[in-house]
């Protein structure tokens, strides 16, 4: 018993230049906090908007139990925890989905509108997840392929039905909806840098030794509390308005 904890220390140390290992821990700790923030807050608002928030509150606490893993695979492996990352990805981006036709819902959208999202989210992460773990001599073709689903996103969000559907609803929930847009035009494309920094390509020499895991990590600290947050401060106004 005494030599197993004297040869294997319970929490593995964290050196003074390891941004990833850093980023996680406090990642994981962020995500942990925001759960509990939503969670918690949940209750206090209108039927209309509960949802909404329980939403918030799964993709922070998915997210915290995953970072817990991936601290801990990062730890132990000094390797990128890509199976965690992108299951991760495939659970908590469609729920981001999903908040887009809840708050839209106001406004009459249909589920084929969070169908459609959905559909394109697990394009885009399914073959992200192909470049970057399985067939990464191809990554380029993949990341490109992945990147046109992104792409279609963007497109029905900030200029096709679901932006309609936003105009009609007017007020809190169009001001709402722009902001959540631009978390996806601007916080989103985050990703596809944190791939070329990771995956071989003709983009290696701009990218490339940039760590692909810090990117990430940031992306996601600022996509999932940010988009959360978003949809808290909607409830928030629409409630004191109503
Ligand atoms: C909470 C996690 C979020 C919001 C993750 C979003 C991930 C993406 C938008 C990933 C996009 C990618 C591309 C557009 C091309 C390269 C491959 C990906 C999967 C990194």
């Amino acid at each position: 018993m005494e030599k197993l904890f004297t040869s294997l220390p319970m929490v593995a140390k964290i050196a003074t230049d390891d941004y990833v290992g850093f980023t996680f821990f406090v990642g994981c700790m962020a995500m942990m906090a925001a759960a509990a923030f939503f969670f918690f807050s949940m209750n206090n608002f209108d039927r209309k908007w509960k949802t909404s928030i329980l939403v918030s509150g799964l993709i922070t606490f998915i997210a915290a139990v995953h970072y817990w893993y991936m601290r801990d695979y990062w730890a132990a492996n000094g390797e990128s925890p890509t199976f965690f990352r992108y299951v991760d990805w495939i659970l908590t981006v469609p729920l981001m989905c999903v908040e887009f036709y809840l708050i839209l819902k106001v406004a009459g959208a249909k589920k084929s509108l969070m169908w459609k999202l959905i559909f394109l989210s697990v394009i885009m992460l399914v073959t992200g997840y192909l470049g970057e773990a399985v067939y990464r001599d191809q990554a380029q073709i993949w990341g490109l392929i992945s990147g046109a689903a992104y792409f279609v996103i963007v497109y029905e969000i900030w200029l096709g039905g679901a932006k309609k559907l936003a105009q009609e609803a007017g007020g809190a929930v169009l001001s709402a909806h722009k902001t959540l847009c631009w978390f996806v035009l601007v916080g989103w494309a985050i990703y596809p840098i944190g791939y070329m920094a990771g995956t071989p390509g003709w983009y290696e020499g701009i990218f490339g030794g940039i760590s692909m895991d810090v990117i990430y990590n940031i992306g996601d600290a600022i996509n999932k509390i940010g988009f959360g947050l978003v949809v808290y401060n909607l409830a928030v106004t629409a409630d004191s308005n109503s």
